[in-house]
């Protein structure tokens, strides 16, 4: 456990450097620079310990292991590079850390697998500086939409291909789609507090919650805020600020899982004495049942339309993002459970709140995901954190599973 304990803080040493600011977390988004020398730091890690290194045509990395008797069968493991803003070092950059120094322990002590072993760094799940997720795994499966991202800029107005080709990525809409992967596991963190208040230290992933997410515009007035009589407004904030309000008490009424986030707001022209006549906003809608995630973000939608003509006020509401929730593999949920228990950890199986590249793969692929505790259930934030030992039971645990699935 030492030896994987000190692989765990050299290796996110190597990593976290990439878009960390001191008090301000990381924010390490698609085809910026320190997305580029994170993969590219990874790629050198691969080639270094004795894993052919490779990146694909948007810029997934890849560590792979080559099998001795099943070469074509893929076993694959990691999550993504990028990170929400402000977020931490944990949420994705481990499950990839985790990944690799599993293939480099199983290599040293048994040698060749059976079946291929690949780690994957995914080149962007969060949707953080573009409105459009999981780009690095739909690649990879083939369901990536290059219309949709064709057009889209970022908010300092830089186009996605821009970006791309930047980073010395071509915008080839060929590209080859992997059906070779047998399983995919993915370790990571928790971004709740189940694990932490149950005293588990390992989570078997049963199935991730289903998540909407949409922008809104609304367009009201912009007007003087010294000479407009409240009567004559169309305040555009003050009909964002009812929608939140009467949204979130429904989202409380209606009760765990469904969880409901109006995490972005935009009043436009954003000035202390001018009525804010536009406000773009987000809504992130999730529950573990896809009818119930329906039928709630649609009447959330239905209610703003109607608050909006009670006020006179536009309304356009884009839903950018319709994930349904999925189950994972019940073989390899068994199969996670069993490797669990014959080594006596201490776990439980337990759904996912928060999306995953996962959630990709599953539908196309046997998929199985592992958490480990956050401290205090905190994520997507500076403090998001999970101990040292944590950490390192996590790496134990998907070696384990690895080598029930590369190995056997
Ligand atoms: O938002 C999520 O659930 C994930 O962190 N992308
Ligand atoms: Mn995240
Ligand atoms: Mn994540």
């Amino acid at each position: 456990m030492e030896l994987l304990k000190n692989k765990v803080e050299e290796t996110s040493k190597k990593i976290t450097q990439y878009g960390y600011q001191e008090g301000a977390g990381m924010t390490r988004l698609l085809y910026t620079e320190e997305w580029l020398a994170a993969q590219n730091t990874f790629l050198d890690l691969f080639e270094k310990n004795g894993l052919q290194a490779y990146s694909d045509d948007v810029g997934n990395v890849y560590g792979r292991l080559e099998g001795r008797e099943y070469p074509d069968q893929v076993i694959m493991s990691g999550s993504h590079i990028d990170t929400v803003v402000n977020g931490g070092n944990l949420d994705g950059q481990f499950g990839i850390e985790a990944a690799f120094i599993a293939l480099q322990y199983l290599k040293d002590k048994h040698g060749s697998p059976k079946r291929t072993l690949e780690v994957v760094s995914l080149a962007e799940e969060e949707g953080s500086r573009f409105p459009y997720v999981f780009w690095g795994s739909k690649n990879i499966v083939g369901i990536a939409d290059n219309e949709a991202v064709k057009g889209l800029t970022d908010n300092k107005g830089v186009n996605f291909v821009d970006a791309m080709r930047e980073c010395g990525f071509d915008f080839a809409t060929d590209r080859t789609v992997r059906k070779d992967i047998k399983a995919f596991i993915e370790l990571h963190i928790e971004q709740g507090k189940v694990l932490e208040t149950e005293g588990k230290q390992l989570g078997v992933v049963t199935s991730i919650a289903g998540q909407r997410r949409y922008n809104i515009t609304l367009k009201g007035e912009a007007n003087h805020a010294g000479t407009t009589p409240m009567g004559y407004r169309k305040d555009t904030v003050y009909a964002f600020s009812k929608i939140c309000s009467q949204s979130i008490d429904k989202a409380k009424a209606e009760g765990d899982p469904l969880v409901l986030t109006f995490g972005k707001v935009v009043p436009k022209p954003n000035t202390v004495n001018v009525v804010p006549g536009e406000t773009l906003f987000s809504m992130d809608c999730r529950h573990t049942d896809k009818d119930k995630l329906i039928s709630f973000s649609n009447q959330m939608v239905e209610d703003m339309k109607q608050i909006c003509a009670e006020m006179e006020i536009e309304i356009d509401v884009d839903l950018w993002m319709d994930e349904e929730p999925i189950p994972m593999d019940p073989t390899l949920v068994d199969l996670i459970d069993t490797t669990f228990e014959a080594k006596g950890a201490n776990y439980r199986r337990m759904h996912s709140g928060a999306g995953h590249d996962s959630q990709i793969f599953a539908p196309r692929i046997p998929t199985g995901m592992i958490f480990i505790p956050s401290v205090a259930g905190i994520s997507h934030n500076p403090a998001e954190h999970t101990d040292i030992s944590d950490l390192t039971v996590g790496v134990e645990a998907l070696i384990n599973v690895l080598y029930e699935l590369a190995y056997k």
